[in-house]
């Protein structure tokens, strides 16, 4: 049978490569034999432990099967249960600890007091997860045989019909997962125009169950390529791993409701970085300024039109031959770029700039050369530097676990950004670190290197360099055919093949690990290199850096944009899925889109509903495409008007954004999230995709259809206000029309039962906006009462220590109180509070101080 369903593909291969990966409704198809339980099963009031072994004869479908297998399983804290499938010789790839240190087990644990519970079957062996207290199935592997073989994993899980599931990004598709025929594929791709239905530039294999009951997480620690299917069967639905490497590595989170499975997330990959307060104002950024006269007068155009800009960015523009760390002597020269950046921030405003992993092959420029000496670079097999095609031309790529990679570039970014006599930019850029290679092979540039790039000293002859704190087991097995795999997952690059428009998966890397293995942590790996360097350049500040690619826990390290959109509105529409899927599912809360779009020519309308949609977003930053025309929003009268209508009002609401960023890295809550995390049991959230919470109590419904000036908002059962009239709004869990919304108009209702921090006024600048006193705005819940929260410091410290406040307000229909902890100083006040209810708007004004807690009645 599995003959001759391998042939029938072989017909198709020229045509239909997709056919090649899985069937997925049909996963006895290999006749695989499973595993079952070898010997005794050890069991502590914490954890299970057990070996398992081939229940019959290797099937080998993709490399050979693994004949001895271990399972561990440990309650790892009463939320979080972690299952480990991988071989008995643990040769196999395991992610390095360095790149993503593994959560501890909490040993207190007891399987008595956890809420899920592991049960399996011996033979053949399986297993599943249930709720403890109500004994609901959760994941269940019966049914399907666990296949592990040395280039192939795979494992199924059945699910019952009702369930919603999200995540398993980055994607551009709904943001609840298609229940049948859907493929989602891990590897990290430069993906122009973001298609549907493929890889992007990011791997998060983390799923959210949502069910009336309950919702539950699903993650796979595995950074190989993998296809995940869904699907539909006779009696239920599944979910299907496909991973061509690596082990079965999984943590369960309980939630039971949504946020909490958030936080369960975000704890066990690493909780999101603080960012800068000025990291929240609105940024300008544009491919093809053609010299920094240019850039000046961008600058002086936001001035001009009264839109604030926060910060300027620097494309690739400013480069010498496209090569990193050398600003163009003509078109940037060095004295004159200083002086601009400081002129900027003599302006409380702020720079950013661009570097790209592919460093300009040429012994001739320093970067290279310090590199090469250190060792900095990936090989080839013969012997050279692995060599591609980038921005700088042929170039290489640095090979982050070798030894001195670190330093390597610790030392680049020092050289170039240090302040005392270098661009003091406040933040890095990093792009292509998929990594993206505009070379199918290595011989863009001919069999040999058109430069030299001898390595000094001499590299052995065995790729397989052992450094000596290479780690000793994991490192992946030996004899696999790295570079075409015989399961193809649905990789979109040209001809589905891995190694398509990226470096060869068949590289070695320092540690003795493999590209096979480790390239979707590529564009991790860049952004914690990066990260490490900026906090040696600068000990006390939080570092800024931006990354096109990311893997689970890259929010720890970085911010992330969702690449090379265009300016069309569909793509409007997915910056509100994608930015969700970051933020609420990922423990990425600092996202955005390319704001009015970056392929193809921004249109008025769009820019002008896309403005109001950024300002509600957590990264907000205008972008474009060397091909794009200008798309400032100073360009158009209508973009001018709303945005600096939406910019007003992002600023006035910045502490309230900047608190639930600090709750994003202290707990893991979500910066905005679907409508469902709030209302989990009404069932009609969970498919709505073009309304958000920003924050907790911010519903944001804007106009993202092309030619409307109405809206169709979804508001459940719960008392809302409309934030710009104060307007009370009962939801009736009913579709509401909002009509004639303006063009500078965006619905925004607060949530009863939500306090919600303003600034009396926003300003130029994020500094401007720190000046600026409070009016705090409680809106009354359905009982009369509300909350909300509010943190200061000052915006810019790695760690605030006691120089933060960290305050709670409440309200219980006659008294608004203030209280917390307050260690920073400030000389703002609280002037106004309005209490927004069913008998309408009091408001109660005074000069009530920040550094003590108060109480009034109103
Ligand atoms: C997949 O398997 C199902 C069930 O065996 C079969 O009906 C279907 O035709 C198969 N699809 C493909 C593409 O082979
Ligand atoms: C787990 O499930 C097994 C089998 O149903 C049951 O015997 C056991 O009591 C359960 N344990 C807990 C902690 O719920
Ligand atoms: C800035 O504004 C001036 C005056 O409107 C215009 O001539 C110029 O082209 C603008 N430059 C840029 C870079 O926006
Ligand atoms: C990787 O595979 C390709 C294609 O077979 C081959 O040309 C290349 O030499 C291999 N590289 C290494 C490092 O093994
Ligand atoms: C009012 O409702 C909120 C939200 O449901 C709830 O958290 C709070 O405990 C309630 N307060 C009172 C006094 O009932
Ligand atoms: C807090 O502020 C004080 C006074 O400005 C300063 O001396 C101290 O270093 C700060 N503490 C931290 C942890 O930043
Ligand atoms: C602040 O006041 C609220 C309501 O009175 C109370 O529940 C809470 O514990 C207080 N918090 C602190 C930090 O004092
Ligand atoms: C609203 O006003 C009515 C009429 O004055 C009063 O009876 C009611 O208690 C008020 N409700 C609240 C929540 O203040
Ligand atoms: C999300 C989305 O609409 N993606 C589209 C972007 O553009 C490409 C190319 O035009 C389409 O293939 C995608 O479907």
């Amino acid at each position: 049978m599995a003959v001759l369903w391998l042939s029938a593909v072989l017909l198709v291969l020229g045509t239909v490569p997709l056919v090649l990966s899985a069937n997925s409704s049909d996963p006895d198809r290999y006749g695989c034999p499973g595993y079952e339980v070898d010997g005794e099963v050890t069991a502590s009031r914490n954890s299970l432990n057990a070996n398992l072994k081939l229940a019959g004869d290797a099937c080998n479908i993709h490399g050979t099967d693994i004949s001895r297998l271990k399972l561990t399983v440990e309650y790892q804290t009463d939320l979080r249960l972690h299952v480990k499938i991988e071989d008995a010789d643990s040769q196999v790839y395991q992610i390095q600890d360095q790149v993503l240190p593994r959560p501890p087990s909490a040993s207190i644990t007891t399987t008595d007091t956890a809420w899920l519970n592991f049960t399996y079957t011996t033979k053949p062996f399986t297993f599943k997860v249930t709720r403890a207290a109500t004994g609901e199935v959760l994941f269940n592997t019966a049914g399907s045989p666990l296949i592990f073989e040395s280039q192939y994993v795979h494992l199924r899980t059945s699910l019952p019909r009702n369930v919603n599931l999200y995540g398993l990004g980055e994607h551009s598709d709904s943001f609840r997962l298609p229940d049948s025929n859907y493929k989602r594929t891990m590897w990290n791709s430069e993906s122009p125009f973001i298609p549907q239905n493929s890889n992007l530039y990011g791997t998060h294999p983390v799923y959210y169950d949502h069910r009336t009951t309950g919702t539950h997480g699903v993650f796979l620690l595995n950074a190989n390529g993998m296809d995940i299917d869904l699907g539909r069967t006779d009696t239920g639905r599944y979910l299907e791993y496909n991973t061509i490497g690596g082990i079965l590595d999984f943590y369960f989170f309980t939630g039971p409701d949504p946020a909490t499975v958030s936080e369960q997330y975000a704890l066990t990959v690493g909780l999101p970085a603080m960012m800068p307060y000025w990291a929240l104002g609105f940024h300008q950024c544009k491919y093809g300024w053609k010299d920094l006269d240019h850039v000046k007068e961008v600058v002086a155009n936001y001035s001009a039109a009264g839109i604030p800009l926060e910060t300027m960015w620097g494309d690739i523009d400013y480069m010498d031959k496209r090569r990193d760390f050398t600003p163009d002597p003509a078109r940037f020269p060095l004295d004159r770029y200083k002086d601009f950046i400081n002129s900027l921030h003599r302006n409380n405003q702020h720079y950013v700039m661009i570097l790209d992993p592919g460093i300009a092959n040429d012994p001739s420029y320093p970067t290279f050369s310090r590199g090469a000496q250190k060792g900095a670079f990936l090989r080839a097999d013969d012997g050279f530097f692995y060599r591609g095609r980038q921005w700088a031309g042929e170039v290489v790529w640095p090979d982050w676990f070798a030894p001195d990679t670190q330093t390597w570039w610790t030392d680049e970014i020092q050289l170039t950004f240090d302040p005392s006599h270098g661009l003091p930019v406040d933040g890095l850029w990093v792009d292509m670190d998929e990594a993206s290679n505009m070379c199918d092979n290595t011989l863009c540039f001919g069999e040999k290197p058109t430069l030299t790039s001898a390595p000094t000293p001499t590299p052995p002859k065995n790729h397989r360099r052992n450094y000596p704190q290479a780690p000793k087991f994991h490192q992946g097995l030996p004899n696999r055919n790295l570079f075409t795999p015989s399961y193809h997952i649905a990789n979109h690059a040209k001809d589905h093949s891995l190694s398509g428009g990226t470096l060869y998966t068949n590289i070695t890397n320092a540690d003795g690990t493999t590209q096979y293995d480790t390239h979707n942590l590529y564009g991790h790996l860049t952004a914690l290199a990066t990260r490490t360097a900026l906090l040696t350049l600068h000990p006390r500040l939080r570092p800024f850096i931006l990354t096109r690619s990311t893997f689970s826990g890259t929010g720890s390290l970085a911010t992330h944009w969702f690449g090379d959109n265009a300016s069309t509105w569909p793509h409007l529409r997915a910056s509100i899925t994608q930015m969700l899927s970051f933020t609420a599912l990922h423990a990425m809360p600092m996202v955005g889109s390319d704001v009015c779009g970056f392929n193809l020519a921004a249109k008025e309308h769009l820019c002008t509903r896309w403005a109001m949609v950024g300002a509600f977003q957590p990264f907000y930053r205008n972008h474009a495409d060397i091909t794009a025309p200008d798309q400032e929003f100073y360009r158009w009268e209508l973009v001018t008007r709303a945005a600096k209508r939406a910019i007003e009002t992002r600023y006035r609401l910045l502490d309230y954004v900047y608190t639930a960023l600090y709750k994003a890295s202290e707990t893991g809550r979500p910066i905005a999230s679907p409508l469902w995390f709030a209302w989990p049991g009404d069932e009609a959230t969970y498919a709505v995709e073009r309304q958000w919470l920003w924050g907790e109590y911010l519903l944001v419904s804007p106009v993202v259809e092309e030619g409307s000036m109405q809206v169709e908002m979804y508001l459940p059962e719960d008392v809302f206000y409309d934030f710009w009239t104060g307007e009370r709004v009962q939801g009736g869990g009913k579709v509401v029309v909002m009509v004639d919304v303006g063009w500078d108009e965006i619905p925004v209702h607060v949530r009863g039962g939500g306090i919600v921090p303003m600034r009396v006024r926003g300003g130029m600048t994020t500094e401007e906006v720190r000046r600026e006193n409070f009016e705090i705005l409680v809106a009354e819940g359905l009982n009369g009462t509300a909350k909300g929260e509010l943190y200061l410091d000052d915006g810019v410290s790695l760690e605030a220590g006691r120089n933060k406040s960290v305050i709670e307000f409440s309200w219980d229909g006659e008294w608004f109180v203030m209280n917390g902890t307050f260690g920073f100083e400030t000389t703002v006040v609280v002037e106004r509070v309005k209490v927004t209810g069913v008998n309408g708007t009091r408001v109660e004004e005074g000069s009530w101080g920040l550094n003590a807690g108060f109480k009034v009645q109103i």
